[in-house]
């Protein structure tokens, strides 16, 4: 039997462990990304390594979250970020420079390679035939120093396509389709590789709208193989020279397959509050809507604007909708800008913002009270948007722009004939907003500004652990519950004090009250635990703020291993039934825990004070994590393998 195109790259970049799905292999990661959110901790972690120089190909760090300068934090994170990058080997991608993804693909993927980025959308670069996976800064930070990047071998699933889309369908309906079918938890585990002659009728842009939010499925991440369509791109970007073919065998085998007919696709919506809530648009059309907000790392490259463009040509916005727009890159933005474009979306009332994450990280462009948003972006967990009240729903650029007209949930196939963009022959290249890296980087100064606050450390596993149910939660929780970002928090990012004040901020706001006078203590959830993003803010908060275990039914990928990372353990009921037998306030014990783990037992027993219950639960966590538990985290971790000494400090909390 053959193999396909995700084994044949894991399998050239294998540096230890088994290729058999659940076992945990080592990946030598070839390029790593960093964006300014995840990024000040993400180099302090670096710093802290003692590498002088990043051991990868190539390293960029770019600034696309925190922009909105409300006060000094944010430009003081940007100096930092840049004078660090420029000490240590990385190029980096000024503010305005684009979307770190967006940006990415355009100027750095390359085919067959692994890229690891401190940002769960990582796998966008997927569309171009890599092997790229979304992980907390600290693993990127591991990576830069040359470790490789561990996770366990996922299952491989083909999702095959055939045939094309019909007009006004999109990339995005293709995503949403895999979503409705697979769920926001479907993919966990899993890698999603795209295959059939449907492939071909997609240009990479397209290819990387439905990568890019395969991340919504909790999959390691998703890829195409990179093929003419490929090459031609990598040709129109000035870059045909990294173009090589990757392709699966003929007679690949694969764990799982799903079929995909691209005719039968309609456009499609996902609708409040998760992006697998999805629907026909026809099925929820006439709904008034408030806003339609188009850009993000899904959908804001070339194609989206000009076809966005060319909707608006001519017609004006609703009068009760505001539009708004934000370009994924300058390469995007200059060429509609000096194609005329431009004109068409600010003559039809867009509100033009620069090109950045802006609305979808909730950077500005809240919606009204309970407002209906229509968004090009690839996730609508509550609150997201600044907004606790708003509905937000999931589209292509297609069906927002379309809906921005007619000021509500329209279908693109009612603006008659479908609109065309060729795609360039060459796009516009100039790269002066990414700087190299210093040639002298004994001359760089690093610039700390007074929002640098040093990194907190975890203390080595004690005997047992003890405390109180701080919080129980149910299915699907989303690192925006646990650490919302926003105007407000994010700019605290590099500041773990005055950011852990946030943690679990929308659903009980005394959380971090209560956990500083109980001394921390344990959180209990459902399944999918942590699904989103990629923070590691969403575990070192909780950390700093006390919590020792987490204790649900299942957990997202990226979030479990942030736990690891900083030494909270993660434990998931043996028996899903046991999830009623532990309550908020409980006051609980895990008697042993350190034995237990010393001695790799694999079921823990729970002892629940309040109703005398045994509960057991499983840890699932490889030699490796085990040893970086006992440790305290994996800083204290390598510290303790690199021949230094760990001390426990005192709880801040
Ligand atoms: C997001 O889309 O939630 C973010 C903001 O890009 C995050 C990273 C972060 O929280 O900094 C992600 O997806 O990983
Ligand atoms: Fe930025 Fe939104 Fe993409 Fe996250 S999902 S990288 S916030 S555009």
């Amino acid at each position: 039997m053959g193999q396909n195109l995700t084994r044949k790259i894991l399998q050239e970049h294998l540096v230890s462990g088994e290729m058999t799905p659940g076992k945990e292999i080592a990946i030598r990661i070839d390029q790593t990304l960093t964006q300014d959110a995840t990024g000040t901790m993400a180099y302090l972690q670096f710093e802290a390594m003692g590498t002088p120089k990043v051991r990868t190909k190539l390293s960029v760090s770019y600034v696309d979250h925190n922009t909105l300068q409300t006060g000094f934090e944010n430009a003081d994170d940007h100096r930092f970020l840049q004078t660090i990058a420029s000490k240590y080997g990385v190029y980096f991608s000024r503010p305005g420079n684009g979307i770190c993804h967006q940006v990415h693909l355009e100027r750095f993927a390359a085919p067959g390679e692994t890229l690891l980025g401190s940002d769960s959308h990582t796998p966008t670069a997927g569309g171009l035939g890599m092997i790229a996976i979304g992980a907390g800064g600290l693993d990127v930070a591991a990576a830069m120093a040359g470790q490789p990047f561990y996770t366990r071998m996922p299952k491989v699933v083909l999702v095959k396509l055939t045939g094309s889309l019909q007009p006004w369908v999109s990339a995005k309906d293709v995503i949403l389709e895999v979503l409705r079918l697979l769920t926001v938890k479907g993919g966990v585990g899993k890698i999603i590789e795209y295959g059939g002659e449907g492939v071909a009728t997609l240009s990479v842009p397209e290819r990387a709208t439905i990568t890019n939010m395969g991340a919504e499925l909790g999959c390691t991440t998703s890829v195409f193989p990179s093929d003419d369509k490929t090459r031609e791109y990598l040709k129109a970007e000035g870059r045909e020279d990294v173009w090589k073919p990757v392709a699966a065998d003929k007679d690949a085998e694969y764990d799982e397959i799903v079929e995909i007919n691209l005719n039968d696709l309609e456009p499609l919506i996902a609708q409040p509050h998760s992006p697998d809530a999805v629907a026909k648009v026809k099925d929820v059309e006439g709904k008034k809507v408030d806003q339609v907000a188009i850009g993000s790392c899904t959908n804001s490259s070339y194609k989206d604007l000009m076809t966005v463009a060319a909707i608006l040509r001519g017609r004006s916005v609703h009068p009760d909708t505001s539009l708004v727009i934000s370009p994924g890159s300058k390469q995007v933005l200059e060429m509609v800008a000096r194609n005329g474009a431009l004109v068409d979306m600010i003559a039809a009332g867009a509100r033009i913002l620069e090109s950045t994450c802006g609305p979808c990280i909730g950077m500005g462009q809240a919606p009204r009270s309970e407002g209906v948003s229509v968004r090009t972006f690839n996730r609508n967990f509550p609150g997201r948007s600044g907004t606790a009240s708003a509905f937000v729903y999931l589209s292509s650029p297609e069906v927002a722009a379309a809906t921005a007209i007619f000021g509500e949930i329209t279908d693109p196939r009612k603006l008659g004939e479908q609109v065309k963009v060729e795609t360039p022959e060459s796009f516009l290249i100039d790269d002066k907003l990414i700087i190299p890296p210093s040639p002298e980087p004994e001359n760089v100064e690093v610039y700390r500004g007074p929002n640098i606050k040093p990194l907190p450390v975890n203390n080595p596993l004690p005997a047992s652990l003890r405390g109180r149910v701080l919080l129980k939660v149910g299915d699907n929780i989303t690192t925006d519950h646990i650490m919302p970002a926003g105007a407000k928090v994010l700019p605290l990012r590099s500041n773990i004090p005055a950011i852990s004040e946030h943690v679990f901020e929308g659903i009980d706001p005394t959380f971090p009250s209560r956990a500083k006078a109980a001394g921390g203590g344990f959180v209990a959830g459902g399944e999918n635990y942590g699904q989103g993003s990629s923070r590691e803010h969403a575990a070192l908060a909780p950390m700093y703020l006390g919590v020792k275990a987490v204790i649900v039914k299942s957990f997202a990928r990226i979030h479990r291993e942030n736990l690891i990372n900083f030494g909270i353990l993660p434990l998931t009921f043996v028996n899903p039934a046991d999830y009623e037998n532990i309550s908020q306030d409980d006051d609980v014990d895990i008697p042993d825990i350190k034995a237990a783990l010393g001695s790799r037992q694999t079921i823990i027993k729970i002892l629940d004070k309040a109703n005398g219950k045994e509960i057991e639960a499983r840890h699932d966590l490889t030699e490796r994590q085990i040893d970086i538990m006992l440790a305290g985290g994996m800083l204290n971790y390598i510290k303790l393998k690199t021949g230094g000494k760990v001390e426990s400090r005192e709880p801040v909390a």
